[in-house]
């Protein structure tokens, strides 16, 4: 058996294509990866859009991992994967526009990381509904690092909860565990 490790959660966002198609893709890619285990899916929800107007609803969701990387070395792997599955990151990208898919690194540990292209915990986390509603069907008592509160407390917080509605899990998205 394989030791050590960090566990880590990822953030999975859609609004482009066929997003449950992608979704399961995801997860297909995360168990081709060596240095990586799946541990925990969320439930998988449409979300109202946080951004420019005109866009449609997202799908969201989170998931966990144990992963024997550095926190970059993951961000690596995440933006390889989104690229593998038409993530437009050219310079005509939107941000916060629509997207075929986003994965972001929301904790790693109880890491704190501060480089210019990699912020741990994700800086946006605690004041976004559609990160704190799935990540709390995985981790509620989990407390963040930097502000101290639990992924509950913070999820109390949010408004706009009601507006994130359950969807039915897309083929091969594992069960909570
Ligand atoms: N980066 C720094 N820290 C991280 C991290 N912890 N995880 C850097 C992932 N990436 C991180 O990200 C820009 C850069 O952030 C990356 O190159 C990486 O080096 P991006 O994914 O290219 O850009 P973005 O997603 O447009 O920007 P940002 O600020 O990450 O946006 P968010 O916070 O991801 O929001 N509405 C709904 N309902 N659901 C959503 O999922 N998502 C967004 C994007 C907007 N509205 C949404 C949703
Ligand atoms: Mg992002």
């Amino acid at each position: 058996m394989r030791v050590g490790g960090e566990r880590a959660f990822v953030a999975l966002g859609a609004n482009l294509g066929d997003c449950e198609a992608t979704f399961s893709a995801v997860i297909e890619a995360f168990e081709r990866e060596p240095d990586l285990r799946l541990i925990a899916a969320s439930g998988v929800y449409e979300t109202p859009p946080l951004g420019p107007p005109g866009q449609d609803p997202y799908l969201n969701a989170v998931v966990s991992l144990h992963v024997w990387l550095s926190p970059y070395e993951l961000l690596a792997c995440l933006q390889a994967i989104e690229s593998g599955l038409g993530r437009d990151r050219g310079p005509d990208a939107v941000r916060w526009g629509p997207r075929a898919i986003d994965l972001d690194l929301l904790f790693f540990g109880d890491r704190c990381v501060t480089l210019p292209d990699l912020e741990v915990p994700h800086p946006r986390l605690h004041e976004r509904a559609f990160v704190l509603v799935p990540l709390a069907d995985l981790a509620p008592a989990l407390v963040h690092p930097v502000r101290g509160g639990t992924v509950e407390a913070m999820l109390a917080a949010q408004e706009g909860v009601d507006d994130i509605v359950p969807r039915a899990r897309p083929a091969g998205w594992p069960g909570a565990r």
